[in-house]
């Protein structure tokens, strides 16, 4: 007795400091901070209720159905093999719940897929190993590439503690700056191999194809930082090319697309005046 008791204590004392790391577990699924996140949040939660109602129905039968005509209790099995009723019956009720689950899901996919009455639509092109940000009708584009902090402490003998790295591989050099509360519409595509732009909290991921369109949209309820990675097998620096979505209030992302337009105006200037600068040299 006393050695059970003993193997109790010490099995508690393993468990205890284990318990306060579970503590930090997710077991569900993350709400998101999207309104499609949240339908696909509130979907799964329907799903996951009605499993839960249906299990508990089942077992409840069985354990009562073993308990009570159990072999000691002299029950004598019934003899028959065939009961089109019951079939009909079993047949039936799981064919009206698969029906009542796939209307609501179907009004999802519906809305995931609808990229209609957008605020601001943005090009996405996937690199290896880079995404390329364009506003489309904005005069804004720019590439984003993995943040210097990560990118020299990953190489090889840097001796940099990655978990010293705050966000390491999950920084960029340029965020993709959003405003909050608009229907931002993402078009993918890539110019090498197959990528895909994934932010979890937004509850969308979709690849990135060469020569192909693709669209998904999302909707940010709160201003903040969302990041995501690449998300499809896409060559040797493929953990390399983060995705981070800057959402900001509607005032903060106007005088952030002025800021950036005027950049890639001066750009511009500097690019003409270096060409006519060069053909200058050489007629002369
Ligand atoms: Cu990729």
């Amino acid at each position: 007795m006393l050695k059970i008791v003993k193997f109790a204590a010490a099995l508690l004392a393993v468990c205890l400091p284990a318990g306060a790391a579970l503590a930090a577990w997710e077991l569900n699924m993350p709400r998101g901070a999207t309104e499609l996140s949240n339908e696909i949040y509130g979907l799964h939660m329907l799903t996951l209720w009605v499993c839960v109602a249906i299990g508990v129905a089942v077992f409840t039968v069985i354990i009562y159905s073993v308990v009570k005509f159990r072999h000691s209790q002299g029950s004598v099995p019934a003899k028959f093999s065939h009961s089109t009723k019951a079939e009909v019956i079993w047949t039936l009720i799981p064919c009206a719940i698969l029906i009542a689950l796939a209307i609501p899901a179907a009004a999802t996919l519906v809305k995931i897929e609808d990229t209609r009455d957008s605020d601001l639509s943005v090009k996405v092109t996937g690199y290896q190993w880079k995404w390329h940000y364009e506003y489309l009708d904005q005069d804004v584009g720019f590439f984003s590439t993995l943040a210097r902090s990560s990118n020299v402490a990953r190489q090889l003998d840097s001796g940099i503690d990655p978990a010293s790295v705050e966000n390491y591989l999950l920084e960029v050099d340029n965020p993709l700056v959003v405003p909050v509360g608009a229907k931002v519409r993402v078009l993918l595509t890539a110019a090498d191999v197959i990528h895909a732009w994934w932010v979890p909290e937004f509850g969308m991921k979709k690849d990135a194809i060469p020569g192909f369109v693709n669209e998904l949209w999302f909707r940010a309820d709160t201003i903040g930082i969302y990041r995501g990675q690449c998300a499809e097998l896409c060559g040797r620096d493929h953990g390399f090319m983060p995705v981070v979505v800057d959402v900001r209030s509607q005032q903060d992302y106007e005088s952030w697309l002025q800021s950036q337009r005027e950049d890639s105006q001066q750009a511009r200037k500097i690019e003409t005046a270096t060409r006519l600068a060069n053909v200058e040299m050489r007629s002369e």
